[in-house]
């Protein structure tokens, strides 16, 4: 008998293939409110200066490819196929799952490449899918809500930490300081009990046990411009704190909400807070991103594997 091929629905963000899908894209993000033309153009301006577009979209073909092939090389019993979902441009999770079906699959992982479970992040993009898989009336969709937990995950991020400090000699160790970081979301969520922000938390706990580091903070990165609260302290509030009061010089940025180079990383952090922190007289450091590296693809690869045991 053949092989179940199981739907490996890799769902994640997206970003503009060119410029001209950046309007469509941020009015995508908005809920289907244009933004204004000064939005446009700042956003617009903040692509050009990390080269026009965002590494990302490669970045995530490459990693459910991976994925997949990493799937099927563990194990024999099922044959995984991966489709890829995005949330704010084509192709769209409603495209993929409407795939899977097509391709006569019964059932497909439901995989976010965001590690932390938020109502705001995760669930979203689960109902999306579980929604368009009862429109077309299958694939049964199985979600996995969160794999921060995934031990080379945390080993990932250890493993560049100490890389990271293995650069700075030795008399400066002692003033160097690792900042665990995720995007930050309205303060509100925290009203409904949402898990995020203590999934967030365990994370920098586990990966800085693992690290053998001690001098570590958590912080949160790329608020929205709106008049509501967002959750902080915010990355670059936190960098001044650590250079005048604490006389920190070497800041390690580890941005562990996010699974790749894109526009959150490479300007937020390797812009924005490199200036600042340079401009303070300190050392930005940034270690890489999890990307396709063979351990993150591993533990992306557990997380299913165990969905489906379950
Ligand atoms: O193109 C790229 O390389 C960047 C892709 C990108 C990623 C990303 C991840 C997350 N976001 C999350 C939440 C929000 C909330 C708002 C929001 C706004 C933007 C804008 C752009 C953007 N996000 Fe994003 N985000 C990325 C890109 N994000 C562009 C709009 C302009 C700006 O503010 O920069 C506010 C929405 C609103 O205005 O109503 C909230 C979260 C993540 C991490 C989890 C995930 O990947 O799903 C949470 C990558």
């Amino acid at each position: 008998m053949e092989n179940e091929t199981v739907g490996l629905l890799v769902m994640a963000y997206g970003t503009p293939y060119q410029k001209e899908d950046i309007v469509p894209y941020y009015t995508a993000i908005r809920h289907g409110r244009r933004p204004s033309d000064e939005q446009i153009a700042d956003l617009t301006r903040r692509y050009e200066r990390i080269g026009g577009v965002s590494p990302l979209a490669e970045l995530t073909r490459r990693q459910a490819l991976t994925l997949e092939s990493r799937l099927n090389e563990r194990q024999q019993a099922l044959t995984f196929k991966a489709y890829l979902g995005l949330k704010y441009i084509h192709p769209f999770i409603e495209d993929a799952v409407r795939r899977i079906h097509e391709d006569g699959i019964s059932r497909a992982v439901a995989l976010v490449l965001a590690p932390h479970y938020s109502r705001f992040s995760v669930q979203s993009y689960t109902d999306r899918a579980r929604a368009a898989a009862e429109k077309s009336d299958g694939p049964q969709i199985v979600p996995i809500e969160s794999w921060y937990r995934e031990t080379n995950f945390i080993r990932f991020w250890a493993g560049q930490i100490r890389q990271t400090l293995a650069s700075i000699p030795e008399s400066e160790q002692d003033r160097s300081v690792v900042i665990f970081s995720a995007h930050s979301l309205p303060e509100k969520i925290l009203k409904n009990g949402d898990p995020y922000p203590d999934q967030v938390a365990e994370t920098a706990e586990a990966i800085a046990g693992e690290a053998g580091i001690s001098h570590y903070v958590r912080a949160w990165q790329s608020a929205g411009k709106t008049r509501n609260p967002w959750l902080g302290p915010d990355v670059l509030d936190i960098v001044r704190t650590l250079r005048e009061t604490e006389g920190y010089r070497h800041f390690i940025f580890c941005p562990i909400g996010f699974v790749s180079e894109h526009l959150e990383v490479l300007y937020d952090n390797d812009q924005q807070c490199r200036r600042l922190v340079e401009s303070l007289g300190g050392i930005y450091h940034r270690p890489q991103m999890p990307d396709t590296d063979p351990l993150f693809i591993d533990a992306l690869s557990s997380a299913v594997l165990k969905v489906l045991d379950q």
